[in-house]
């Protein structure tokens, strides 16, 4: 039997805690063969304490034979101690009458905390994915606020973005969803987000070449996948939870078991690929391998493109400049 894995999710008792917690337990995020600790962060609430405990009550009554351990806590401190992957999805989210801003403000107050904490008790060689909105930034944050820990241990979560846009593809072309190689998504996890299908292939064939169709491309496919998230809030009266938990159970598999030679989506601290500035945390294709990512290089942007990558790459350069003050 392999050692525990110390796995540490915020968060834990919203809806995508719910989600999430209940797959990692039984192997689907680590491996089948892989016994977790899970280390759950909760504000310092008793109806959120409150709650989490009947969520480690039924993560109790599924008997996971890979659930080596659970420990509850309101404390950063301990619930980093010494982790292998952290999963950062708990945030704040806007209020009535909040500005954007405000919520920028107030989640950099959150992962400044966060990231001082995994600065100070993970394990050297963390894997942290940040799900809380804004994604990209609060990671930016969490990086910064860790200067002995490696840039590359902080990633966020474009895979949701990722999977969204492959079930669409699947839609317009009738090809299977786990046919699609070499599709990625840029930028931003938000509505500017890009996601390009310029290289992908199906079965060995161009998916540009087979849809053939670029006004479907600006017009359809590009705002149904950015919109996607407020469609489902509309349609649900709640946003994303159990696709948003598959997704980051997805991001965090691949990072840790690897990709086999496909590209995925990874929001990571640019390394001045693309001209993207060095450190700000962006939606690049990559492939993993051996617990790391690397991005793929030297793909030809278009002007078609370029135009997209500049108004996201804008967007999150706003956000790093609304917190620049704090770091
Ligand atoms: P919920 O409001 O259901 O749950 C969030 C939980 O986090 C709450 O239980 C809250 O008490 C807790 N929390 C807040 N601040 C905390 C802190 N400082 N430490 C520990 N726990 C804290 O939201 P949920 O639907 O689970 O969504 C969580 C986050 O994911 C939101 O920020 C949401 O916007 C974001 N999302 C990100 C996605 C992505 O693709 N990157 C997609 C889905 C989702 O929208």
């Amino acid at each position: 039997m392999k050692a525990p894995v110390r796995v540490a999710v915020t968060g834990a008792a919203g809806n995508i805690g719910y989600a999430l917690l209940f797959r990692i337990a039984s192997g689907e995020m680590l491996g089948k063969d892989q016994p977790v600790i899970l280390q759950l962060l909760e504000i310092d609430n008793e109806k959120a304490q409150a709650a989490l405990k009947g969520v480690v009550m039924e993560l109790e009554d599924c008997a996971f034979p890979l659930l080596a351990g659970v420990v509850t806590t309101a404390d950063p401190l301990v619930a980093f101690k010494d982790v292998d992957v952290a999963l950062l999805v708990g945030a704040r989210p806007r209020g009535p009458g909040m500005e954007r801003k405000d919520l920028l403000l107030e989640n950099a107050k959150i992962f400044t905390v966060q990231g001082k904490a995994l600065n100070a008790v993970a394990k050297r060689d963390v894997k942290v994915l940040v799900v809380g909105n804004p994604a990209n930034t609060n990671a930016y944050i969490a990086m910064k606020s860790a200067p002995d820990l490696d840039p590359k241990n902080f990633t966020a979560m474009l895979r949701l973005d990722h999977n969204r846009a492959l079930s669409q593809l699947s839609a317009k072309t009738g090809k299977a969803v786990d046919s699609f190689e070499k599709f990625t998504v840029w930028g931003n996890h938000s509505p500017t987000m890009y996601p390009d299908y310029r290289f992908a292939t199906t079965g060995g064939a161009s998916v540009a070449e087979l849809i053939n169709d670029q006004e479907w491309n600006a017009n359809t496919f590009i705002p149904t996948v950015g919109k996607r998230g407020a469609a489902i809030i509309a349609a649900r009266g709640l946003s994303s939870a159990a696709s948003a938990a598959n997704a980051a159970i997805d991001h965090v598999h691949d990072w840790v078991l690897g990709s086999n030679g496909k590209w995925v989506t990874m929001g990571v601290p640019s390394d001045g690929s693309y001209g993207i500035p060095e450190g700000v945390v962006f939606g690049f294709p990559v492939i993993t391998e051996n617990g790391k990512y690397t991005i793929v290089k030297d793909l030809p942007i278009d002007d078609f493109s370029k135009k997209y990558i500049d108004i996201t790459l804008g967007e999150l350069e706003e956000e790093r400049a609304g917190v620049a003050d704090l770091l």
